[in-house]
């Protein structure tokens, strides 16, 4: 009852990479031990860029396979699917209300997305707000994400502020989790940009659905230097991530990873790391095929996750309501 409460989310916008598990599905699976989680699959934040829908409709049950195969376990954390719970929208709507649009329009995400469209959408500007809200509906204290999502958590933090200000205390102001090693983890071809499932180069990421082979090719393929030197340095930006990679999947320390290299070439290393990766992510591919295959199971889970989620977010929505003024039916 008095255990805090864990929120994230991740977009099914394609195929997870190893960033979306290093960055934030990994330590999602520890947290369910010690506070209340709530774990969604964004698809309202997906359609802020263009999905096919028959695309999104896969990827949705695939992200929810994959939290399932990850270790998110149905009996202690709330999983569900953002558009099944529709008080995500109507939050969103209040707290555009007192967003400042010159802040939405500060932020690096929509930045970077908003060069690759020639039309730009208000609902990529306003992503951070639906964001603000999936958090706020539910109390949340802490939300682990990868470090890119951090800005978002600050203007999350400013809107619960500002509402709690104007109408009174009714938001708790989250904190945000990003993992010590592994919070950003870089493109396997251009190291100074960071691993996204939505790059048009394939061998940029690796997807955890990828095959083996793919994964261990990919590994071969990564951009490193041509210095020689086995060291964990931001000169070296290609060779430095892929030692994080390696970290985050072995129980080897940097310094450990560089002691055991530092007289073997890249090579070798990229050869031992094509397995580390392999097997790292081998339970998790394996359990993945045997629970998307099972439609009824994933329906299940989805809906019950609904339930549970609705009820608390009914209950914060309602509230919301109250406070800004408006007339209970
Ligand atoms: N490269 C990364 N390193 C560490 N963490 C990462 N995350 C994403 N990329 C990395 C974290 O994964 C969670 C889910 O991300 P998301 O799908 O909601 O959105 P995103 O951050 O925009 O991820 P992508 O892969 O780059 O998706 P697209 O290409 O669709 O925009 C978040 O916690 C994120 O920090």
């Amino acid at each position: 009852m008095d255990k805090k409460i864990v929120y994230s989310g991740i977009q099914p916008s394609g195929s997870l990479t190893i960033g979306n598990y290093i960055g934030a599905l990994k330590n999602f699976i520890g947290l369910q031990e010690d506070y209340n989680c709530l774990y969604c699959i964004v698809d309202m934040h997906a359609i802020t860029v263009d999905q096919e829908p028959k695309n999104l409709r896969k990827n949705t049950l695939d992200v929810l396979a994959l939290y399932l195969a990850a270790g998110l376990d149905p009996e202690k954390s709330i999983i569900y699917i953002q558009s099944h719970v529709h008080q995500h929208a109507e939050l969103a709507w209040v707290l555009n209300t007192i967003t400042g649009l010159g802040q939405l329009q500060r932020m690096t995400q929509f930045k970077d997305k908003s060069k690759k469209y020639s039309d730009v959408r208000a609902g990529l500007l306003n992503y951070p707000v639906l964001m603000a809200a999936d958090i706020l509906l539910y109390n949340t204290s802490l939300v682990p994400v990868g470090e890119d999502q951090k800005q978002h958590l600050e203007i999350t933090r400013d809107i619960a502020q500002r509402f709690n200000s104007r109408y009174s205390e009714t938001f708790t102001i989250p904190e945000v989790f990003t993992p010590k090693l592994g919070a950003r983890i870089m493109s396997l071809k251009e190291p100074e940009f960071k691993m996204s499932k939505s790059d048009t180069n394939k061998d940029a990421y690796i997807l955890l659905l990828d095959s083996e082979d793919a994964t261990r090719k990919k590994i071969k393929r990564a951009v490193t230097d041509s210095t020689g030197n086995f060291r964990y340095s931001d000169e070296q930006p290609g060779l430095k991530n892929l030692i994080n990679i390696y970290s985050s999947f072995s129980d080897l320390s940097v310094d450990e990873i560089v002691d055991k290299y530092q007289n073997l070439g890249y090579g070798e290393f990229k050869e031992d790391l094509g397995e580390v990766v392999v097997e790292g992510l081998r339970p998790l591919r394996e359990r993945y095929k045997e629970i998307r295959s099972d439609k009824e199971y994933l329906e299940k889970v989805y809906k019950d996750g609904a339930e549970k989620a609705s009820y608390l977010a009914n209950k914060m929505l309602r509230k919301v309501y109250k406070k800004v003024g408006f007339i209970p039916r």
